[in-house]
This record gives structure tokens, C-alpha cells and sequence, in this order.
């Protein structure tokens, strides 16, 4: 859709979508007085900056049902996301959104290259996650087997997709990684699988780490995104050329703001991304700010496809670790670790404070063939290593070398931060 067109759709719907919270739930309608606006000042996708934000925060006080657009008899559905602390987020999703879910999961799974004729085996978790049923629903909307294995039991997970002839995994990134590790041991050839396409998401994951998927799968590896309060995976989607992630602008509205004011990001720039549905019922949100912090480029794709595109989530403004007064994000580890092939793509990041000084160890993984008893060869890798993570984060980690298999591994989201600081 030419861009002109994009937005006039989009000016539309806002307004609409605009009219039904502020009709349909109090807190909005409140807030929305508070900020001296009103229905009829949205003319425009352009004022869009007038309203209010909505967050998390909102979401927890609103817990469950507060934040709702619709007679609780029109929900038919209910996610969840677990917080860091207390009561999960839950969103409740209409009939219609659950049509629109769909619709937007297609897309993205078509983008892929993915036909009626493929086998998706859905390895995210089933349940108050969003990853297990929004893949689910996207594979069976373009008619493809879809294989429901959830996430788990990683012998079962290859012997099914060895003997149903699965051309697509969907799950986690680190999921994907593990499973590759078990295809190592596992009785059967590489030849004897389907497996071509990957669909990986609900964390995030840098290019190193996608290099190491697609060799160790010899499969392409598409990013898919979403989150629980927007709707789960389907508001964005990678297409062959693997150069940014597609959002579905049409349904939900992104902006970048300045995470510390609130105010736009110039074009371009990261930040963090902010949504507004635009055509959901249940729980439609405003200006959603989701924390994830990343930025969005208008060119049209190679494909050919003229909706904006997503660079890759840097991390999340709440995930950032300040060490000794310098931001540290764990993909920038992430991204020096899989450069290195002496490691496995696994590691885990201690924090903590000792006399009054954050201290930084990094747990990585040495590879068989270069794991030794002899110490000095250790010490020297220990030492590169820490050369090349202190080059790209600018602070002095404790580089901790563990043996072959030891770091555990995740089988859905990874947990890769143990900050003790905050127990202290
Ligand atoms: O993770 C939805 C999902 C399921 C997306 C399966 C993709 C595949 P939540 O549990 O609510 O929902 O977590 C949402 O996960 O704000 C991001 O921080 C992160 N995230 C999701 N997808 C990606 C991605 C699901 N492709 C939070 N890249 C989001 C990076 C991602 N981070």
C-alpha cells in the first residue's frame, strides 16, 4: 500500500479507535480530561501525539479487567505475561481480535515463504504465553500441518520432526539453539529432515546468533515479534531479505519516543517503541509504551513491501544494566560471544557489588575441541576473551570459563542476568 494511502487508513481508524476507549473505559476517558483532549481533537494519524501514554504500570493497576473496551461477555480469550514482580499482565482479546491475530500471523508466516504445503512444528510454550497458540493460529490460517509440541522434551521435539517431515520450527531463539545441540546426538542424519525455515522470537536475539541457527540447522532463521498486551506474535515479520522487521502498521500504530522524555525520536534514531492498536476491541491501548528500545526505518523493502520496518530490539530500557555508571546490554555480550569460535553461543552474566564496586563476571561456554587441562592456553583464551568484551563494552568484565554443557539451557525465554545488586 503506497504510504499516502497507509496513513489515511490509519487516521481512521485512530479516530475510531480513539472514540471507542473513550466512550467504552473510564480510565482512558479520565485521562484523556486530564490532558485537556478529546475525540474530536484526533483529526489526524499526526495527533496522535496529543493522548496520554499508557503502560505496564497501567496494566498492573488495572489488573485484571479494568482496562477492558468491551462487556466482559465479549472476551473470549485471556494471555498473560509474567512480571518481574507480582501479579502478571493479562489482556483479554475479542472474537475480532483473535480474527485479526490470526490475520496478522498469516501475513507474517507468508512473508516467510511458508504454503499449505509445509509442516510447522510449534515448539513456543502453550498456555497464558502467547507464543504457542499465536503460532498455532498462524500456521493453521495458511493451511499448514501444524504440529502443537509445545515447548519441552527435546528427544520427542526431533523424533517428531525427523518422522512428520517438518519444514519450519517455531520457538525461541535459544530454544532453537538447544535443539541443534540435541540434533548433534540424535540417530538420524541431517538429510533425513525437512527442517528449511525457522521462525524465532519472544527474546531478543542479535545476527551473530542468527549465523550460528542457520549453520547449525542449515535452516533461514526469520525474526517474529510481538508482545502479550499488543497482541502475541504477529506485529511484526522478517521477509526473505532479512533486513528488518515488517510491522503490521496496520492494525497497530508504532512510534519511537525519547525514553527519559517522552518526546519523538527524530527519524531514525532508537528509541523506545511505542503502539497504539488500531483496530482491536477487547483492550485496545493507546500509546503503549512497550520499553523495548529499537528504531524504525520508511524505506521501501527489496520485497517490495512498503510497511515500516523494525531494526532489531537492542534490549529493553529496564533491562540495561548500568556497571560502574556504564550501560551494558547483554545482546551487546551476546553479539562479541558468538563472534568468538572457541564458544558455545551460551553465557550467563553475574552482577553484583563488593565494597561499594559493581562487579561484572561473564559466564561463557568453552567448545570442546578447545577446552583443555593445560592452564596457560586457558589463561590466554580467559584473557582474549575479556579483550574483546571490554573493547565493545567499555568496562573490564570477569571472564569465567565454563566447561562444555554446563551453562543451562532454556527451553523457552532464556534468563541470561542474575543481578544481586538489587537484593542487597
Ligand atoms: O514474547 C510474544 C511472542 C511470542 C513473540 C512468540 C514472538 C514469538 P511477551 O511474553 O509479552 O510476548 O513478551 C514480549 O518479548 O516486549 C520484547 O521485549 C520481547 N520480544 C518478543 N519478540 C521479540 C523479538 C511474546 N522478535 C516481549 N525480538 C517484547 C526481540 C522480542 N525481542
Amino acid at each position: 500500500m503506497p504510504r499516502e494511502q497507509m496513513r489515511k487508513l490509519q487516521s481512521e481508524r485512530l479516530k475510531e479507535v480513539v472514540e471507542r476507549v473513550y466512550n467504552n473505559c473510564a480510565p482512558y476517558r479520565e485521562r484523556m480530561q486530564q490532558a485537556g483532549v478529546s475525540p474530536a481533537d484526533i483529526k489526524s494519524i499526526d495527533d496522535i501525539v496529543k493522548l496520554p501514554f499508557t503502560s505496564k504500570k497501567d496494566l498492573r493497576d488495572y489488573y485484571p479487567f479494568g482496562l477492558l473496551s468491551v462487556p466482559q461477555e465479549e472476551i473470549v480469550r485471556i494471555h498473560a505475561s509474567s512480571g518481574t514482580t507480582g501479579k502478571p499482565i493479562v489482556a483479554g482479546y475479542t472474537q475480532n481480535d483473535l480474527d485479526i491475530w490470526n490475520e496478522v500471523g498469516a501475513r507474517c508466516f507468508t512473508a516467510y515463504g511458508l504454503t499449505n504445503s509445509d509442516v510447522v512444528q510449534v515448539a513456543y510454550g502453550y498456555g497464558l504465553f502467547t507464543g504457542g497458540l499465536g503460532a498455532n493460529g498462524a500456521s493453521e490460517t495458511i493451511g499448514a500441518i501444524t504440529v502443537p509440541a509445545s515447548s519441552g522434551n527435546t528427544e520427542k521435539q526431533i523424533m517428531l520432526m525427523h518422522d512428520l517431515g517438518v519444514t519450519t520450527l517455531a520457538c525461541t531463539p535459544s530454544y532453537a539453539l538447544y535443539l541443534a545441540e540435541g540434533l548433534k546426538g540424535a540417530p538420524y542424519k541431517r538429510e533425513e529432515f525437512k527442517l528449511k525455515i525457522g521462525v524465532f522470537g519472544a527474546e531478543p536475539w542479535t545476527e551473530a546468533m542468527r549465523r550460528e541457527i542457520e549453520e547449525s540447522l542449515g535452516i533461514k532463521a526469520y525474526d517474529i515479534y510481538g508482545l502479550t498486551e499488543i497482541i502475541g506474535p504477529g506485529v511484526g515479520h522478517e521477509c526473505i531479505y532479512q533486513n528488518g522487521t515488517h510491522l503490521c502498521e496496520d492494525h497497530f500504530f508504532p512510534e519511537i519516543i525519547n525514553p527519559e522524555t517522552g518526546e519523538p525520536a527524530a527519524k531514525g534514531e532508537t528509541g523506545e517503541l511505542v503502539f497504539t492498536t488500531l483496530t482491536k476491541t477487547g483492550m485496545p491501548l493507546i500509546r503503549f509504551r512497550t520499553r523495548d528500545l529499537t528504531s524504525l526505518n520508511y524505506e521501501t523493502c527489496d520485497c517490495g513491501r512498503t510497511s515500516v520496518r523494525m531494526g532489531r530490539i537492542l534490549g529493553r530500557s529496564d533491562d540495561m544494566l548500568i556497571i560502574r555508571g556504564v550501560n551494558v546490554f547483554p545482546s551487546q555480550v551476546e553479539a562479541v560471544i558468538c563472534e568468538l569460535p572457541e564458544l558455545e553461543p551460551h553465557y550467563f552474566i553475574v552482577v553484583d557489588r563488593l565494597n561499594n564496586s559493581d562487579t561484572l563476571e561473564i559466564q561463557v561456554e568453552v567448545k570442546d575441541d578447545f577446552y583443555s587441562d593445560e592452564l596457560p592456553k586457558m589463561i590466554d583464551l580467559k584473557k582474549h576473551i575479556a579483550h574483546k568484551l571490554h573493547s565493545v563494552l567499555g568496562i573490564h568484565p570477569d571472564v569465567k570459563l565454563m566447561e562444555p554443557r554446563t551453562i543451562e539451557r532454556s527451553q523457552g525465554k532464556a534468563k541470561r542476568v542474575d543481578d544481586r545488586r538489587k537484593l542487597m
